[in-house]
């Protein structure tokens, strides 16, 4: 198994994937994954996602060697509790516009982490849009305040 976390240098380092289009417009701000315990199975990465182009692009899904599976998710309302679900149809990013991926609203959820996470290390997420176009982030690990349900 490959070293799936690596030192986090300075800052945020990002690199874009080989595919252009949709992922060339793309700038990422706010980008960390939640410090969990060892034992955890699951955690949750969050950041802003802003769209620099003149057309509409959509951020469909993420893949990370963090995680064996990678998901959008978002929290709706079920009476007095939050749940998560899986976003199926992608997050719309208008022309310069944005999307923001937050404790308590829309989130990538890395679930079956592959190994524990540790403080001051940084998670590597490919995002993929829609165009099949993809943009890879490398985001810091630090604790985040808990929402209602992770
Ligand atoms: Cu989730």
């Amino acid at each position: 198994m490959k070293h799936r976390l690596a030192l986090l240098a300075l800052g945020l380092a990002s690199t874009c994937g080989f595919a252009a289009g949709m992922a060339d417009q793309i700038r990422i701000e706010h980008a960390h994954v939640r410090l969990v315990p060892p034992a955890a199975p699951n955690t949750a990465a969050f950041l802003t996602v802003h769209n620099t182009g003149n057309t509409a692009a959509r951020l469909t899904g993420a893949a990370s060697e963090a995680a064996t599976t990678v998901e959008l998710h978002d929290h709706i309302r079920d009476g007095d509790i939050m749940r998560m679900r899986r976003i199926d149809g992608g997050i719309p990013l208008p022309a310069h516009g944005s999307a923001t991926l937050a404790p308590g609203g829309k989130h990538i959820m890395l679930i079956g982490l592959t190994q524990p996470l540790k403080a001051d290390t940084a998670v590597d997420i490919t995002l993929h849009f829609a165009d099949g176009s993809t943009h890879t982030a490398t985001l810091p690990v630090k604790p985040v305040a808990h929402s209602m349900t992770h």
